[in-house]
This record gives structure tokens, C-alpha cells and sequence, in this order.
């Protein structure tokens, strides 16, 4: 195992990786930014060093600064968390060239699902159900419009170096689609400076559910059950639950071995996860593959028992799993909900300092903290700040604890989403586990 591993993250996340290596007696490396000095993962790690000025684009994306770090302070290697370098090939062959291992899967496995295009024609010939559509890229207005028609209305125009909700668009006619083509290559050069686009068959209200993988080097790969993350507000996740309410036993076996099959057509290694989207006649597709550890790992942790940054740590380390999958038990519930310091109403991000912090014990709760009493929160960086995690024996008794833990959590100095989250939590539709991508605006913002 290593001795000394160095944390490329900030917020609640560094403080996560850091509290597994605590536990595992391997020494911990800070990075930071001129903002970050007195923030809780440089105050909890071993080490800290300064990377550069407030914008990541200074600081937390820096690789030669990172790598500068790494060496001069003897980390063997490096956990990405998510966001950041996490997903960026580059780095991860960075590392690899520099000797230093890069906690995550290779850099090829990684830039094969960054391209979206790419990623549909493997899993669909390692026989992972995707969503109709197509497997090259489109090359013009006229060719779109003959696909589209071929699929049948409506479809989705996405960019091939997208995800998670950027650059893609619904389409409903012909005359939609020769407007939205140009609009769309546009923004996806400028995002992405990438102009590949494709189009795919439009699923509406689906759920959005992704299983949870680990492999390791020697070709074993398991499954860690689903996540339900349906609920979601402009492309970012803020209730995340395992099990998938909606999921039977069939399906999530299913969905399961389909995931390992994904892993293994790309020789992944690490922690993974593979989303889905599950229509209401329980038909799943391949969405996209997360080369990274996923900011809900924790509901996944809590009905397994595994810590899921112990499994890549051991993986990078060159250790084989110890988990095969008829060892891996899911036992109760648990629901994440992701503390943000936004306005609840505009979801407008909300910096300023808090100045009073007091969260809700007891048995079944956790936190994910990435913020003090004292804390600035910076405009600089994603407002999260937080995460509250509760485990019960059902999904009722989840439910009823978490309805208490949010009516206990206190965060005073800035504004949070937390009488957003309380609404969705109380709300009967959630009750009844009727969680589908358009919650927020079918049953909240009315
Ligand atoms: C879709 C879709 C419906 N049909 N693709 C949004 C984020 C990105 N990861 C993919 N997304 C979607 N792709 C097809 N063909 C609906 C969504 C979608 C969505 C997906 C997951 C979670 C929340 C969502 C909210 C709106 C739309």
C-alpha cells in the first residue's frame, strides 16, 4: 500500500480521501489555492502546500504545480476526487510519465468514454443496450434531418465531448432541428472546442439510475448496486438514493452484469460508474460512462459496507479485489442530499461567510463537510458544501430520519438550498417513490 498519496481536490471531497487514508496509516498531501489556506482539507492533511491563485485555472488545474508538489513532497500518488483532473486523460498520463500513480483508471479507458460518440459504439458491440440513434458523427443539416426522421421525433442533438447536460438539445421537428443544428455545433466548439454531434431517440420523464463498478488490474470487476439520482435541477444531482426505489431484483442484476460488461470492453479499471436512463417500461440505456469516484458514492458505501476510496486506493496499489459478487450484500436504505449554498428559490449560487454551523447527530447520519463555522464560501469554486447522508433499515424509516436531520441543520451567513431540499423530502410524490428527472419541476417549482 503507499505510504503517501496527494489529494488534487478541495472541499468535502479531499476531506473524504483523506479520512480513508487516516484510517489506512497513509500519509496525506494538500494542495491549495490563496483562498483555501484555512479551509478543512489543509488543516487535515499531513502536509499542505500552496498551488497558485484563486481560479482553478491557476491553482487546482495546474498540473505542473500539482506535479511539482507531488514530488517534492514524496506522494507516490495521486487521488483526483471528482471534478478537477479527475476525468482528464492528460493528467492521467502526466502522472503516469512522471512515475506517479494516478488513482483512477488509465488515461486511454478514460478519453474512450470522453468522447460520447466513441463510448455508444463500444458499449453497443459489447452488447450494453444504448439508446437508439447513432454511432458516428453528424456531418450536416441534411444528413440530421433524414436521421431524425429515420428515429423518429423527438430526439436529442448532443455533442459528442459533452455530458452531463451541456451542449445538448431536444428536438421535436424538422424545422426544430434545421434551427437548433447550427446553434448547437457552435456551442459545442466553444465548450468543447470539439464539433462532433450526434443524435439520438428522445426518453421522456425517464429515471436516471447508474450502477457502481470496481476493478481491479488482474480483469475482476464487481458491481455495487444502483444509485437512483432522478433528482436533479439544471443538470446537477441534489437527492441521491440507493437502492433505486423503482429497481427489482431482475433488473438490478441486469443492469449490473450489463455495467461489468462495460468495464471490461474498456480493460477499466479503478472505481466507475455507468448511468443509465430507465423508461417507465423498465427498458434501460446506456447514458455515459463516469471514469471517477461520484460525489453520491456515499449511499452506495453505506448499504454495502464498502469504503469505495479504500477499494481504489488498494486498485491503484496493485492489490487484487477481495470482494467477489456473491460476497457483495445491499442491507437498508440511504438517502444523500447535497447541502449547496445557493438561493433555494433561483438556485443562484449564495458565497459570502457562514457564521454559525451546527449540524444534526445521531445513529444513521452522516456528513460530508467541506466547509467550517467560520468559513468563506468562495465564488471561485462549486457552491456545495456539503452533503447529508442518512442510512435506515427501510426506505421509510430513511425518509423519516432524513425529514429530521434537515429540520436540524443549521447553517447560518449564507443562503442554502435546504428549504428546497425539505420540500422535495416531504413531498408525497418522493414518499412514494415516484422520483423521475422532471421532480423539481413537475412537483416543486409550480
Ligand atoms: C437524455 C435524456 C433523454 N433522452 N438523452 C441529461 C444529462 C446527461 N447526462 C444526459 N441527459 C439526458 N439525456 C436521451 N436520449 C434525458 C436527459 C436528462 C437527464 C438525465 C439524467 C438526469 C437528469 C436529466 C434531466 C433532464 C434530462
Amino acid at each position: 500500500m503507499f505510504k503517501k498519496i496527494l489529494i488534487a481536490n478541495r472541499g468535502e471531497i479531499a476531506v473524504r480521501v483523506i479520512r480513508t487514508c487516516k484510517r489506512l496509516d497513509i500519509k496525506t498531501v494538500a494542495i491549495f489555492s490563496e483562498v483555501d489556506e484555512k479551509a478543512p482539507h489543509v488543516n487535515l492533511a499531513d502536509e499542505a502546500y500552496l498551488v497558485g491563485g484563486p481560479r482553478v485555472t491557476e491553482s487546482y488545474l495546474k498540473i505542473d504545480n500539482i506535479i511539482e508538489v507531488a514530488k517534492k513532497s514524496g506522494a507516490e500518488a495521486i487521488h483526483p476526487g471528482y471534478g478537477f483532473l479527475s476525468e482528464n486523460p492528460l493528467f492521467a498520463k502526466r502522472c503516469e510519465a512522471e512515475g506517479i500513480v494516478f488513482i483512477g483508471p488509465s488515461a486511454k479507458a478514460i478519453a474512450s468514454m470522453g468522447s460520447k460518440i466513441e463510448a455508444r459504439l463500444t458499449m453497443q458491440q459489447a452488447g450494453v443496450p444504448i439508446v437508439p440513434g447513432v454511432t458516428t458523427s453528424i456531418t450536416n443539416t441534411e444528413e440530421a434531418l433524414e436521421i431524425a426522421q429515420k428515429i423518429g421525433y423527438p430526439i436529442m442533438l448532443k455533442a459528442s465531448a459533452g455530458g452531463g447536460g451541456i451542449g445538448m438539445q431536444i428536438v421535436k421537428s424538422d424545422t426544430e432541428l434545421t434551427k437548433a443544428y447550427e446553434g448547437n455545433q457552435k456551442r459545442a466548439k466553444a465548450f468543447f472546442s470539439n464539433e462532433e454531434m450526434y443524435l439520438e431517440k428522445y426518453i421522456e420523464n425517464p429515471r436516471h439510475i447508474e450502477v457502481q463498478i470496481l476493478a481491479d488490474t488482474y480483469g475482476n470487476t464487481v458491481y455495487l448496486g444502483e444509485r437512483e439520482c432522478s433528482i436533479q435541477r439544471r443538470h446537477q444531482k441534489i437527492v441521491e438514493e440507493a437502492p433505486s426505489p423503482f429497481l427489482d431484483d431482475h433488473l438490478r442484476r441486469k443492469m449490473g452484469e450489463a455495467s461489468i460488461q462495460a468495464a471490461k470492453a474498456i480493460g477499466y479499471t479503478n472505481a466507475g460508474t455507468i448511468e443509465y436512463l430507465v423508461d417507465e417500461n423498465s427498458t434501460f440505456y446506456f447514458l455515459e460512462m463516469n471514469t471517477r469516484l461520484q460525489v453520491e458514492h456515499p449511499v452506495t458505501e453505506e448499504i454495502t459496507g464498502i469504503d469505495i476510496v479504500e477499494q481504489q486506493l488498494r486498485i491503484a496499489a496493485g492489490e487484487p479485489l477481495q470482494l467477489d459478487q456473491s460476497a457483495i450484500k445491499c442491507n437498508g436504505h440511504a438517502i444523500e442530499t447535497r447541502i449547496y449554498a445557493e438561493d433555494p428559490v433561483t438556485f443562484y449560487p449564495s458565497p459570502g461567510s457562514i457564521t454559525k454551523l451546527s449540524l444534526p447527530e445521531g445513529e444513521g447520519i452522516r456528513h460530508e463537510l467541506g466547509v467550517h463555522g467560520k468559513s468563506n464560501v468562495s465564488p471561485f469554486y462549486d457552491p456545495m458544501i456539503a452533503k447529508l447522508i442518512v442510512k435506515g433499515e427501510s426506505r421509510k424509516e430513511a425518509l423519516t430520519k432524513l425529514e429530521s436531520a434537515l429540520s436540524n441543520y443549521t447553517v447560518e451567513g449564507i443562503k442554502t438550498n435546504i428549504p428546497l431540499l425539505k420540500k422535495v423530502v416531504a413531498h408525497p410524490a418522493f414518499h412514494k417513490g415516484e422520483t423521475t428527472t422532471d421532480f423539481i419541476d413537475k412537483y416543486i417549482r409550480i
